[in-house]
């Protein structure tokens, strides 16, 4: 009995042995990761900036905002003029176009109070429009003018002269009475971007 004892711890002595005599296990290496590009970062894209339009000019009455009372030919309407080189007020002018030798357009305007204004307007020149004549209230206002340009551009401001205006609608005319012989083709056309009021200080007594 005491023998079988001496073999069995032996024995446990002999494995305990051989263990401490493996080598160690060492754990298996991970195998490397897989290759793959490192995330990108999407930039957030920007929004498109939207298109610049022009500022209105200040204390501008807008051509394209005004009512249009009577027409005797063509057609009288708000245009975009961004595509053009030159900067209307608003980007948008009135249109008046396909009118005729003699046609006449009126457009309505209010004036914010009783007073004396220097009336001056800005108008679209392009090579297809008309020679016109102004009225204002059925009054002859400022200079036979020849809107005619090889390319489609905003005039320089033009002086229809003094008036006395009482608060409320007064009523600009517009009459084709010719058009420049390179006009091409001559559809007697006609562009307003704005008409401007300007107070005239009262004389000093
Ligand atoms: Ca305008």
């Amino acid at each position: 009995m005491l023998r079988s004892l001496t073999v069995v711890v032996a024995l446990g002595v002999l494995l305990i042995a051989l263990g401490a005599g493996c080598p160690k296990q060492t754990p298996k290496a991970s195998p490397p990761p897989p290759e793959t590009a490192p995330p990108t970062v999407q930039e957030p894209t920007p929004p498109e900036p939207p298109a610049a339009v022009p500022a209105k000019v200040e204390g501008a009455i807008e051509g394209e905002d005004l009512k249009v009372i009577e027409k005797t030919a063509g057609e009288a309407q708000s245009q975009d003029m961004t595509a053009w080189v030159g900067s209307w007020s608003g980007g948008t002018a009135l249109w008046w176009h396909d009118g005729e030798l003699g046609a006449r357009l009126l457009v309505g305007f209010d004036a914010p109070q009783d007073g004396r204004y220097r009336v001056v307007l800005v108008p679209t020149l392009s090579y297809d429009y008309a020679t016109v004549r102004f009225t204002l209230d059925d009054q002859p206002a400022g200079e036979e003018l020849d809107l005619y340009a090889a390319e489609v551009q905003v005039g320089d401001e033009v002086d229809l002269g003094e008036f006395d205006l009482t608060k409320g609608e007064h009523r600009l005319g517009v009459e084709a009475v010719g058009i420049n012989e390179k006009a091409d083709p001559k559809t007697y056309g006609f562009g307003l971007d704005y008409l401007k009021l300007e107070p005239v200080p009262a004389a000093a007594p």
